[in-house]
């Protein structure tokens, strides 16, 4: 999506400007895991409006392939509008303009499984289930268990916004379970499955290897269900592993779990371990807290992994 962010903080009615920049939580880890040094590709579908022009040329030149990504000349390409939090009201709004996009008509007519196949890993999101049945069948066809399928990543991404009359405790817990790596922030599970604390979320999602319940502040907790049963420790909390975020000023949460799964998937595809992964969640999720809009920098490589290395005493 095209995203619009404030000139400054407060409601909606009272933000005189904007200013164009790109958003969407699965382009974000795309342009993330790029910029980390892998090759990554975007499966999406943008409007034939200049909007899409503009997607499609930022996320490319972000590194990303765009080669898949669809034109639709008949639906608009999705945007968003959010302002920033007002300390003296609290006030925080996200306006998206989406029903009836380019991207809610997906469907797997559009994105056949072929165009997925061959990756190392496939990563999806909640978001892209709330934008339509067709999407839902999407992620359904794509998520089915086949014979080599890429490694399913999912983040539950919650936008009640989306969900309006739509079954979203039960769609996002189906996908999830369907999954092999999932994300979920701790608010999350709870707002959606009444589930609190780590293990409960853990217990509850069952299919997944890996589930990663993010604590804001407090870091992430995960469990490796493959490493837990060799170790005979499926029913202890022994099977997971809790890492606390490094401490930083924070100017916008926004895109802030993307980074977390882009980090975390970097380091499975270099083939860390589980510490070190929730580590380059960290680092990643760090520099995109520290920017205003959805996408950061991240630190390079020798420096994260000097920063993944670091003794839990330095690293608290
Ligand atoms: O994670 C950041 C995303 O929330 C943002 O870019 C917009 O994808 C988005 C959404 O639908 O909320």
């Amino acid at each position: 999506m095209v995203t619009f962010l404030p000139s400054r903080p407060g409601r909606l009615a009272d933000v005189p400007s904007f200013t164009r920049a790109i958003g969407g939580a699965e382009t974000n880890v795309a342009c993330a895991l790029a910029a980390a040094g892998h090759r990554a590709k975007w499966v999406g579908r943008v409007g034939g409006d200049g909007f899409g022009d503009h997607l499609v040329e930022v996320v490319g030149g972000h590194g990303v392939d765009v080669s898949a990504v669809g034109r639709d000349p008949h639906r608009p390409t999705g945007i968003y509008f959010r302002t920033d939090e007002d300390r003296a009201t609290d006030a925080h709004e996200v306006v998206y303009y989406r029903a009836g996009s380019a991207a809610s008509a997906m469907s797997p007519a559009t994105v056949p499984y072929e165009s997925v196949a061959g990756a190392r890993i496939l990563h999806l999101t909640g978001i892209t289930a709330a934008l339509s049945g067709d999407c839902l069948a999407l992620l359904r066809e794509l998520t089915a268990p086949r014979p080599g399928r890429p490694l399913v990543s999912f983040d539950v991404n919650h936008r009640p916004a989306l969900w309006r009359g739509g079954d979203a405790p039960g769609v996002l817990l189906e996908l999830a379970r369907r999954a092999d790596v999932v994300f979920v922030g701790a608010d999350e599970a709870e707002r959606l499955w009444g589930l609190r604390g780590a293990r409960a979320v853990l217990d509850a999602v069952s299919g997944p290897e890996v589930v990663v319940v993010k604590l804001g502040g407090g870091g992430a907790v995960a469990a490796d269900r493959s490493r837990a049963a060799r170790a005979g420790l499926e029913d202890g909390d022994g099977s997971a592993t809790h890492v606390p975020a490094p401490r930083v000023d924070v100017v916008s949460p926004i895109g802030a779990g993307d980074a977390f799964a882009a980090g975390f998937l970097s380091a499975t595809l270099r083939g860390l371990d589980l510490r070190a992964r929730l580590r380059h969640g960290h680092l990643m999720a760090a520099a995109a807290l520290t920017v205003p809009g959805d996408l950061a920098a991240p630190p390079r490589r020798d420096r994260l992994d000097r920063l993944a290395a670091l003794d839990d005493a330095a690293w608290g």
